[in-house]
């Protein structure tokens, strides 16, 4: 028997190191990867722990589960009727019963204390240097700097202006990007025009609803220089398929030149409007 328990904690454990290691193997630290078990890379100081919390969480519930396999195993070879003929007649053991109680309600304190440190840390930031306003629309999201006075639209790419041999993804791609700088609290604001949707990029652990007549607010930090694909991820109509994240994290020089050039683009926009009327 308990050859076979260690070859359940080896299985067990092969399977969560396998878990690390899609981690950290990951060419791109944005994309999914065919077999994948683990989450994807962190790119972000909130997703960073977030991965940590869930492999604290994923220790724990491995060891309680495996302790709770044992349990059962002894149940089922000690105790059974023919191993045990003569039952034992007790039914209450004070210390047994103070043991069961006080370990869980341990064990939950150990995750509860991580847990609610990691919301706080990631409701909001009282640091913000940036702040980007994302609004959710039927089907496509509109993103505005109020602090540089920028706004576009980002609609997806239709299947006929995707190529794939560039690195592109079907479904996955827009017109616009979303540009940040990396190592800079930016506050990201969500509201939407007309039903719920919500903006989602797993490798920031950012996923929050895009309400009509309210303001959500969340935060990130990137560290990793890269870009980062997200989805709708609240069912809000026909094309909800078709309003795809696309988040490139530059240097912050980079990004200075990026703002720039929007600003440019944007005032030559209304002068033509201006002329228009
Ligand atoms: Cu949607």
């Amino acid at each position: 028997m308990t050859r076979f328990v260690w070859a359940a904690a080896a299985a067990v454990s092969s399977v969560l190191l396998s878990f690390q290691a899609s981690a950290q193997e990951m060419p791109t630290p944005s994309f999914p990867h065919p077999w994948q078990l683990g989450l994807q890379t962190p790119a972000t100081t909130g997703a960073e722990m977030l991965v940590s919390f869930h492999t604290l969480l994923m220790w724990v519930i491995t060891a309680i589960s495996l302790f709770v396999l044992v349990l059962l195993l002894v149940c089922i070879f000690k105790f059974n009727e023919k191993a045990n003929p003569i039952p034992a007649k007790w039914s209450h053991n004070t210390l047994l019963e103070i043991v069961w109680t006080a370990i869980p309600v341990l064990i939950l304190v150990v995750i509860a204390v991580p847990s609610y440190r990691l919301l706080y840390y990631l409701d909001q930031t009282t640091e913000a240097e940036m702040t980007i306003k994302v609004t959710g629309n039927q089907w496509y999201w509109s993103y505005e700097y109020p602090d540089s006075e920028v706004s576009f639209d980002a609609l997806a790419l239709l299947p006929e202006e995707i190529d794939v041999t560039k690195g592109q993804y079907r479904l996955l791609e827009t017109d616009e990007h979303v540009v940040l700088p990396v190592d800079t609290n930016i506050r990201l604001l969500f509201t939407a025009t007309d039903v719920i949707h919500a903006w989602t990029i797993p490798a920031f652990a950012v996923k929050l609803d895009a309400m009509p007549g309210r303001t959500n607010e969340t935060w990130v930090n990137v560290k990793v220089p890269g870009r980062y694909y997200g989805q709708c991820s609240e069912l809000c109509g026909p094309d909800h398929s078709n309003m795809p994240i696309v988040v490139d994290a530059v240097s912050k020089e980079e990004y200075q030149k990026w703002i720039e050039s929007k600003k440019q683009a944007n005032a030559a926009k209304s002068t033509v409007k201006l002329a228009a009327q």
